[in-house]
């Protein structure tokens, strides 16, 4: 039995009795896929994920991927090969990509779904085998011309990159200096070193194209001065995809990383090694900044799932642990030296972690999922009755609360499944101290959660004009008013304490809209909301995560009402118990959340010395 346990009962309960895939299906938006096939891909790639792909994930660990200066390559384990390889074979790297890259169009909630599996077994396959994925959106945004190039790309299964930061261009992207020069031929030569570049070389692909933000010259400052371009590894024939001549990316370190050490984190120098970096500019626009966006939208999904899809393989270990693990007497025999030991699923403590880890796994699954299902206008209609417009404002709303919160919590929750195994959980021979070492990375790249947290109120939020956030929140006063059309009766108590933490969060948005149309007159009005900013995501966060398990918590109740029985009636029996534990536990900590937005958020901080820190 590998490390990697997904949990397909729950990705079915999600997809079939939450969110309506079979209508999704019988739209005809995806063509042949109907509900058995999309059960067979889950199932195959359920069998693949917990059996080659995990396979290689501790030895890929301990063995990463070797750098060597001389000619600037990385080779990869061929551990890692294996399971890179079982998934480029079967085909799962075109899952969602059009039809004319070669792609099988699915809906996002089953792609998602999919990829949860793959990233919760070995996340750095899921990141290495994205160049298909990569090709449709250099596809979407490249003139008819490189529209070819991108099915070359697609087709050739070559790697991808998305080249943004630079040592002083972290956070802040439009400080970066790198230059594209424009030649005669009207191609570009690209100048300058970027850093920390996720699979910028590898050898598991014949070619890899790298997507780069550089500044033509006499462009202006800033984020909307940086252009996209298209930068091979090798030049190659553009209407046979034939190799040709070496092109001058080249990486020139890899970094000795804390976690996620089998995907390569590279530096890349560009044009410095004595052969031009020649690039084309995507699309022949100078848009850059929004085009890179379409890839870090599927990038901060990516990282989000990613995130949550450890959790719950973290939780279904230490679950796993503690149902054989005997240690103590139960409680109320603990004065009786010679009482018989129990498992440790006996003790409180160890339910109470136990099932803040599923509510938190199986909630944040409930959110991302609800999220892709946003990420195609016909599943929205169905989803939650939002037209496309809609449909587009609400997954921008989510995706920094996949990702955001989707990180942070995971993270925190980790260590919970580590405390339930004890001392053996700090041991590597389980897979619970690199899925925290593992885990770390989702808070920092992709925007750190201090981003994710801007993105939310400023963007997400304000400057559109609280539609989708009304959205949104109009579906969550339903099910407090309604109970999901159950009458008022069923889950009264928890409905009401959702009651209270979608008045706390209403609140805390007042606040942070209040300080935001004061700081015309007094500008360090601004520093209140950037104080508060992480507190409110993950307080919007939790909301979400309450509610979506509360309406899992209806659905279960009817099933067990019509009469589940076995298997069926301890999973359902299990979604009732953590929307009830998750309304009791969590929802009342963001009365105290609000109190501290709400009456003690000031600029104390700001003002102080920082010499005093
Ligand atoms: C990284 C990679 O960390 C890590 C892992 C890589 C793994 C690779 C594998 C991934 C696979 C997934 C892809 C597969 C594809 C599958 C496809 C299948 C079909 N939303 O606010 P302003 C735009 S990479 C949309 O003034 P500043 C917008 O155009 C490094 N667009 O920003 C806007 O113009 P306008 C990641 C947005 O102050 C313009 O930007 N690094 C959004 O200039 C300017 O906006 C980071 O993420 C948005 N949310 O710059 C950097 N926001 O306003 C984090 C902005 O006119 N830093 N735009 O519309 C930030 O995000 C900063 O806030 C900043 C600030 C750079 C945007
Ligand atoms: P900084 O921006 O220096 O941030 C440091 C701290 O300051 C953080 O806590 C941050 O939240 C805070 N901070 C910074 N600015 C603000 C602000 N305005 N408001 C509030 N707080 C702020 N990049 C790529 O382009 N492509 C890749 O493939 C890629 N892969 C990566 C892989 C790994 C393993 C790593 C570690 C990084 C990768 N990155 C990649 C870079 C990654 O996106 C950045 O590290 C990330 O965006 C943060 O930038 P930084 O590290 O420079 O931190």
């Amino acid at each position: 039995m590998g490390h990697y346990k997904s949990n397909l009962r729950d990705l079915h309960f999600n997809l079939f009795e939450m969110y309506k895939l079979d209508e999704v299906l019988a739209s005809g938006e995806f063509g042949d896929l109907d509900h058995d096939t999309a059960v067979d891909m889950l199932r195959e790639v359920k069998h693949l994920a917990e059996g080659v792909i995990a396979d290689s994930f501790a030895d890929a660990d301990r063995n990463p991927p070797v750098f060597n200066p001389e000619d600037h390559s990385v080779t990869i384990p061929d551990s890692f090969k294996k399971s890179y390889n079982a998934l480029i074979e079967a085909g799962w790297d075109k899952v969602g990509v059009d039809e004319e890259l070669g792609g099988l169009p699915a809906p996002r909630s089953l792609y998602w779904a999919i990829g949860e599996m793959i990233l919760g077994a070995n996340p750095p396959v899921f990141m290495y085998a994205a160049g298909s994925g990569f090709s449709n959106i250099f596809y979407d945004n490249g003139t008819d011309e490189q529209k070819k190039w991108a099915a070359i790309c697609s087709e050739r299964g070559w790697g991808a990159t998305m080249v943004l930061t630079e040592p002083d261009a972290g956070s802040d992207v439009g400080a970066g200096i790198t230059k594209a020069t424009l030649q005669e031929d009207g191609t570009w030569h690209i100048e300058g070193v970027k850093r920390f570049i996720t699979s910028a070389d590898q050898d598991m692909t014949e070619n890899i194209f790298h997507l780069v933000l550089a500044r033509p010259e006499g462009a202006g400052p800033g984020t909307k001065g940086l252009s996209l371009f298209f930068v091979p590894k090798f030049h190659f024939d553009h209407e046979t995809g034939e190799l040709g001549e070496r092109n001058g990316a080249f990486v020139t370190n890899v970094e000795h990383k804390m976690g996620i050490k089998a995907s390569a984190t590279c530096e890349v120098s560009f044009g410095l090694h004595g052969t031009p970096a020649k690039g084309w500019l995507v699309g022949e626009v100078h848009k850059g900044i929004a085009q890179m966006f379409d890839v870090i939208e599927h990038a901060r999904m990516m990282v989000g799932t990613k995130a949550i899809s450890t959790l719950s393989t973290g939780y279904l270990n230490a679950l796993d642990y503690a149902k054989q693990r005997v240690q103590g007497a139960d409680l109320t025999q603990m004065t009786d030296k010679a009482a018989p030991r129990v498992t440790i699923t006996h003790h409180p403590d160890v339910r109470r972690a136990l099932m803040t880890q599923k509510a938190y796994a199986e909630g944040l699954r409930a959110v991302y999922l609800y999220t892709a299902s946003h990420q195609d206008a016909v599943a929205a209609k169905i989803v939650s009755g939002a037209d496309a417009e809609m449909a587009h404002k609400v997954n921008d709303l989510l995706l920094p609360i996949v990702k955001g919160v989707g990180s942070e919590r995971a993270y925190e929750k980790l260590t919970e499944s580590l405390q339930t195994l004890g001392g053996s959980g700090f041991l590597q021979d389980y897979p619970i101290e690199q899925y925290i070492r593992d885990s770390k990375i989702d808070s920092l790249y992709e925007g750190t959660t201090a981003i994710q947290a801007q993105d939310f109120f400023f963007r997400k939020i304000i400057r559109d004009k609280g539609q989708a956030l009304a959205h949104v929140a109009g579906q969550i006063q339903d099910f407090i008013d309604n109970g999901q059309g159950n009458g008022g009766e069923q889950f009264a108590a928890e409905r009401a304490l959702l009651k209270t933490a979608n008045e706390d969060v209403q609140a805390m948005a007042a606040k942070l809209t209040g300080w935001l149309m004061s700081a015309q007159e007094d500008p360090k009005q601004l520093y209140l909301i950037g104080t508060a900013s992480v507190r409110f995501l993950m307080a919007v966060g939790d909301l979400l995560i309450g509610w979506l398990l509360l309406r899992q918590a209806v659905v279960a109740q009817a099933a067990l009402d019509a009469g589940a029985s076995g298997d069926d009636k301890a999973f359902y029996e299990g979604k009732v118990a953590s929307g009830v534990f998750f309304a009791k536990n969590m929802l009342p900590l963001l009365t105290s959340v609000r109190q501290i937005v709400e009456n003690n958020v000031d600029n104390d901080l700001m003002e102080l010395d920082e010499a005093a820190f």
